[in-house]
C-alpha cells in the first residue's frame, strides 16, 4: 500500500490508499455510522477531482459494521431556501465528479446504505453487496427529500415506483432483494466484499482507458438520448475506440492467440 496523492488533504472521516492500479476510498467515520456530513462530501469531491492519471479503478467502502447511514442530521441547521439549494448542490458535485471522474468506481456496500449513502452507492459504477447489505429512504420519516441526485439515478436503477414505495413508506430492502432488482449486480457472504470489490477493480483497470471512457461517460448519455441520436454517438465512440492503438494492439494478441478466451465459471 502506498498514499494516493500527498498533495491532496482529505478530511479525518476519509482515508485513501493504492494497491496497484487501484486507489481505494474509506469513508472512515464509523462511530457516526458513516454519516456524510459537509467535509466527507467535500472530501468526496476533493479525492475525485485529484485522483491521478495513473489509477485505473476506485474502490468505494465503508469502515465499521455500515457503509453509511447518509446526511449527516446533526448538520440539519435551519437552512433558508437558497441554503438548501446550495447544500444540494454540493452533493451534486461531489457525486457528479464521482460519477463522472477519471476512474471506474466499484462499491461494496455492507449494513446500513440509507438515505445519502445510498445516493452515494448510486453513484457507482459497479456495486458489490455484502449478504448483512439493506437499503432504505427514511428521508420520509425525517420530514426531508433525496438531495444527492437520488431522483435522477436511482428510478433508472430500481424504478420510479420502488423508489416511491421506499420514500412514502420507509420500507427497507434486504441485500438479496436488492440484488434482485438490479441495484446491486454482485451478491457475496460477509467480510467476502473487499476482495470481490478489488478483483472486478483489477479487471476494470486492465480494459482500455477509451473504453473505459466509453462506458463510463458516453454510455449513459447515450442511453438517455433519442435513438437516432443515440445510435450516430455510438458509431462515432465505437470509431474513436477501435482506431485507438492499445486497441489494436490488443485484437492483435487475440487474433495470434495471446489473449486470453472468454470463459464462463
Ligand atoms: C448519526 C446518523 C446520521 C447515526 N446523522 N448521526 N439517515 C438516517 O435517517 C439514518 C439514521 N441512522 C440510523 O438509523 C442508525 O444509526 C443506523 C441504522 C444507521 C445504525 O444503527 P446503530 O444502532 O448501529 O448506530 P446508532 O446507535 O444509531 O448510531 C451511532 C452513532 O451514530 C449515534 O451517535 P452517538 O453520538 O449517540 O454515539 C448516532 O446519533 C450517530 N448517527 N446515523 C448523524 N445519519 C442529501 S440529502 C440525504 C438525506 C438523508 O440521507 S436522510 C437519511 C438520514
Amino acid at each position: 500500500m502506498s498514499s494516493l496523492n500527498p498533495f491532496v488533504a482529505l478530511p479525518a472521516s476519509l482515508t485513501a490508499e493504492r494497491q496497484d492500479r487501484v486507489a481505494i476510498l474509506r469513508l472512515n467515520r464509523p462511530h457516526k455510522r458513516n454519516a456524510l456530513d459537509d467535509a466527507t462530501v467535500l472530501g468526496i469531491e476533493t479525492f475525485f477531482s485529484a485522483l491521478p492519471d495513473d489509477v485505473g479503478a476506485v474502490m468505494l467502502v465503508g469502515e465499521g459494521e455500515h457503509f453509511s447511514a447518509g446526511l449527516d442530521l446533526s448538520e440539519l441547521e435551519e437552512r433558508d431556501v437558497q441554503q438548501g439549494i446550495a447544500h444540494s448542490g454540493l452533493w451534486h458535485r461531489a457525486f457528479g465528479r464521482l460519477q463522472f471522474g477519471k476512474a471506474p468506481v466499484v462499491a461494496v456496500l455492507h449494513g446500513a446504505v440509507v438515505g445519502g449513502g445510498l445516493e452515494l452507492a448510486a453513484a457507482a459504477h459497479v456495486r458489490v453487496a455484502e449478504r448483512s447489505a439493506y437499503y432504505a429512504l427514511p428521508e420520509g420519516s425525517r420530514g426531508i427529500y433525496v438531495g444527492g441526485g437520488g431522483s435522477v439515478r436511482l428510478p433508472r436503477l430500481i424504478g420510479l415506483s420502488r423508489m416511491m414505495d421506499m420514500m412514502l413508506t420507509g420500507r427497507t430492502f434486504s441485500a438479496e432483494e436488492g440484488q434482485a432488482m438490479g441495484l446491486t449486480t454482485y451478491l457475496v457472504d460477509q467480510d467476502k466484499g473487499f476482495a470481490k470489490g478489488f478483483e472486478l477493480a483489477m479487471r476494470i483497470a486492465d480494459n482500455a482507458p477509451l473504453t473505459n471512457f466509453a462506458v463510463t461517460q458516453a454510455l449513459p448519455r447515450i442511453a438517455e438520448m433519442e435513438p437516432a441520436a443515440g445510435y450516430a454517438t455510438e458509431a462515432l465512440m465505437a470509431a474513436i475506440a477501435q482506431a485507438d492503438e492499445g486497441a489494436k494492439a490488443r485484437l492483435k494478441d487475440f487474433l495470434e492467440k495471446r489473449a486470453p478466451k472468454v470463459t464462463f465459471t
